[in-house]
């Protein structure tokens, strides 16, 4: 009969996916990634092995597996039963400064790789594969890992996000905690935007008015503060500890009236002038507005305020880069301002990084340019970030018509596909970096939203070959993290089209 005909078809398409079992959604997509049948069960008691190098990814792997039964001992040695981290700085031939080897056996889960970040690395991939629920409770019932063979290493150097605390002030927790979801997702640097038109977020010894004055405004319904010296320090060893890399940005020399305010004499004229909002004694500035203000380049004392704020950046800072912003102004002394400001950064030992108007400049070739709006006509050909906004400006719609959100680049916002999608044809690409800027970001619930899952879509971007890319695919796994995050507490834009679990 037809059912009968039905019945065998049916059975016939089971057994056909049978062997199909549910494997771990890992995000970003591994570079080759071969899964086996069976299983590695984690005893009741087990040990962490390590070579010398290894002791903080060591002591990471034993802080994952905390929240699970076993009781694990951590020792000096090689090649274990249970788990097995091996440092090889020879490794790096064949996978890159960032890369692991991960190879999980009936007995042994073994992990290798050049450097501790690669280790690390190794760490969240495996990480992923255990139940959600070691996130934020022990988990008591028997795991299973599936056997597996990872080779991975990531295809961009640099895979960033940037959070603007000027605008709108986040602090060291927000911010700490933010550092801890970019590891998860194999992230390696947090550009901080640290100063701009409505608040000055870093403390600068020798110009103290810039946070007595300077930091005290926000963006109307913002949060105000600033971070001390110390605070900044201790949220760079933070990073530190998870591989990434604090990437400050003083914005000049347009973006700037926080420090105007405070020190006034580096404006040029009467700020009524410029901003009739503003009036004499200045005020601190509260709006949107953009492009208004700008430090005085016909006088030659804001060389020194520069170098000062510069010279303690520097101190402070232990990541190779400092930024000094260089977006929309107008000036007739603009590129002379950006030459200079390029080799006060180089003078110190560090790499600049500039907005991509910047290359308008005769600026040295080891400057990196940050493209937002991708309409530059350069004159140098440097080195690229790319935060084109189209795909990566996620103070904009997560979709069409959601409240309160910038849409300057694009009318119906930046979609997880759109971020998803990107694609650099630029050699010079050295990776990708998505801001965050917070006018209309006023709390940390908001800034997750913007952030999440569109950051995870970009950290695919900047980790995995466009030929191990899917988008179905990505939003399938994706929706698997759903109950992680939430485990972890990301207030993340529930995207419509992606099954969160
Ligand atoms: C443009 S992007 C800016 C920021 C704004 C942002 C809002 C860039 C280099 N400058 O000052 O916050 O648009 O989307």
């Amino acid at each position: 009969s037809v059912s009968l005909v039905f019945l065998v078809l049916f059975q016939l398409g089971l057994s056909a996916q049978e062997p199909e079992a549910e494997k771990p959604a890992i995000i970003p997509q591994p570079a080759e990634i071969e899964w086996k049948e069976d299983f590695f069960t984690l005893q009741e008691r087990t040990v962490v092995c390590f070579n010398s190098g290894a002791e903080a990814p060591a002591a990471w792997l034993q802080r994952l597996l905390k929240n699970t039964y076993t009781q694990s001992y951590t020792m000096k040695g090689e090649n274990c039963n249970g788990f097995s981290l091996n440092l090889d700085p020879n490794l790096e031939e064949t996978l890159g400064k960032e890369g692991y080897n991960l190879d999980i056996s009936s007995s042994v889960v073994s992990l290798e790789a050049a450097s501790e970040a690669g280790l690390f690395y190794g760490i969240q991939t495996l990480r992923q594969m255990f139940p959600a629920e070691i996130e934020n409770e022990k988990v008591s019932e028997e795991i299973k890992l599936p056997q597996v063979a990872i080779t991975d290493s990531p295809k961009y150097e640099w895979r960033g996000s940037m959070l603007d605390i000027a605008r709108s002030f986040f602090g060291p927790d927000y911010i700490k905690k933010h550092l801890d979801r970019m590891a998860f997702y194999k992230l390696n640097r947090l550009h901080l935007h640290l100063t701009d038109d409505q608040g000055w977020r870093i403390e600068i010894k020798q110009k103290p008015k810039l946070t007595e004055l300077g930091s005290k405004g926000a963006v109307k319904g913002g949060r105000a503060g600033y971070l001390t010296q110390e605070e900044y320090k201790e949220i760079q060893e933070y990073a530190a500890a998870r591989n990434i890399v604090i990437v400050p940005e003083i914005d000049m020399p347009g973006h700037i009236y926080s420090a105007l305010m405070a020190y006034p004499e580096l404006n040029c004229e009467e700020f009524a002038n410029i901003e009739p909002r503003l009036a004499t004694p200045p005020q601190l500035f509260h709006e949107y507005t953009v492009g208004w203000s700008k430090l005085c380049l016909d006088k030659p004392e804001i060389y020194d305020f520069v170098a000062t704020v510069l010279g303690e950046m520097a101190e402070i800072t232990t990541g190779d880069y400092l930024h000094i912003g260089g977006d929309e102004i107008e000036d007739e002394r603009y590129k002379e301002f950006v030459v200079k400001a390029d080799s006060i950064v180089r003078g110190l030992g560090k790499v600049s990084i500039g907005w991509e108007e910047v290359t308008q400049a005769q600026v040295d070739s080891t400057l990196i340019s940050q493209r937002w709006t991708g309409k530059t006509k350069s004159i140098v050909n440097t080195r690229v970030i790319e935060s084109i906004c189209s795909s990566f400006y996620f103070d904009h719609a997560n979709i069409p018509g959601q409240e309160f959100t910038n849409n300057w680049c694009q009318e119906r916002g930046v979609s997880l596909k759109d971020t998803y999608n990107f694609k650099s044809k630029n050699p010079n690409t050295i990776g990708v970096e998505a801001p965050v800027w917070t006018e209309m970001v006023l709390s940390n619930e908001a800034a997750d939203d913007r952030f999440w899952p569109r950051t995870i879509a970009m950290a695919e971007v900047g980790w995995s070959e466009d030929e191990n890319k899917d988008y179905k695919n990505f939003i399938n796994r994706l929706g698997e993290h759903g109950l992680r995050l939430d485990l972890l507490d990301v207030h993340y834009f529930r995207t419509p089209e992606v099954d969160w679990n």
